[in-house]
């Protein structure tokens, strides 16, 4: 059975005191467990100091199949700021905010783009969703249409040469299935308001139009209730589909269990660093208890 395990960003420190207090012991030079797997959710990388020290122990993990690992959407950042589509375009262009959001990645690597490299071609290898016997994960949504186009089209579930010789950031289909699946729904306030732009949760959102349940990354400032105009029954997960897990969505608070098939393994609390798993047994109605951090 699977510990799926939360958005890392960089923080090896807890990643090996979580999988410590899991049960997986760091015997010949990655960390394992007797009878488990464990499953990551994506986002390895950015934000925290250790990100070389997490993509290392992440990957020798998969490597020696005591793990799987799907993308998250600052891999796929990453991925897209080394490599060009068909237009002879960087997927990701090198804009101040993009360059600074890698920042922490390519201090931890100092003067090793050789290995950064590595690492990136490794991350084109991963899948960007995963079906498996009884559960799923992805790193931010289960959104159907996305998924079935990039079945359809992309059978190799990954970052590959021919998916992004056709990724044009906001351009392209290939770019909006992606962004579905590994960044999710964003509602933005009014440009009036600001226009800023919040990640919605896709698993709040009401069937009317008029409110509205979504994150913020300053949380000071509080949530606003805006009209929306996504289409809720688009990014309705089933009741009776396989237990689903994700990342991504950076809630605030001590972790709990988000939906009875359904759960985000994402959190943060001020002055507190954590990381997430939930420790998953084959039950269809997910537990509370099962969430470990
Ligand atoms: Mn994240």
């Amino acid at each position: 059975m699977y510990d799926i395990i939360g958005d890392i960003h960089g923080k090896a420190q807890e990643l090996r005191q979580l999988l410590t207090s899991l049960g997986y012991e760091d015997t010949q030079g990655y960390f394992r467990h007797q009878h488990r797997k464990a499953i990551f959710v994506g986002d390895f990388i950015n934000k925290g100091p250790e990100t070389q020290e997490v993509l290392s122990l992440v990957k020798a993990m998969t490597d020696y199949r005591a793990a799987l690992a799907v993308v998250g959407n600052h891999e796929l950042y990453l991925v897209g700021y080394f490599n060009k589509n068909k237009c002879g375009n960087y997927i990701r262009e090198h804009s101040a905010a993009n360059t600074t959001q890698h920042e922490q990645t390519f201090a931890s690597f100092e003067d090793n783009e050789t290995l950064l490299m590595e690492y990136i071609e490794w991350i084109r290898t991963l899948p960007l969703y995963l079906e498996l016997d009884g559960c799923r994960v992805i790193h931010a949504c289960w959104h159907k249409r996305s998924i079935a186009y990039l079945q359809r089209h992309y059978p190799e579930n990954c970052l590959s040469d021919r998916l992004l010789s056709h990724l044009v950031e906001h351009g392209s289909s290939e770019w909006d299935a992606l962004r579905e699946i590994l960044i999710g729904n964003k509602l933005h306030l009014p440009e009036v308001a600001g226009g800023e732009a919040f990640k919605a949760k896709w698993w709040a959102l009401p069937s009317n139009r008029y409110t509205l349940l979504a994150t913020r990354p300053d949380k000071a400032k509080g949530n606003p209730i805006v009209a929306i105009s996504a289409n809720a029954d688009e990014y309705r997960y089933p009741k009776n589909a396989s237990p689903l897990f994700f990342g991504h969505y950076n809630l605030p608070g001590l972790p709990y269990l988000t939906g009875s098939n359904y759960g985000c393994l994402d959190f943060s609390l001020p002055g507190r660093s954590f990381i997430t798993a939930y420790r998953w047994q084959g039950e269809q109605q997910l537990s509370e208890e099962h969430i470990v951090f």
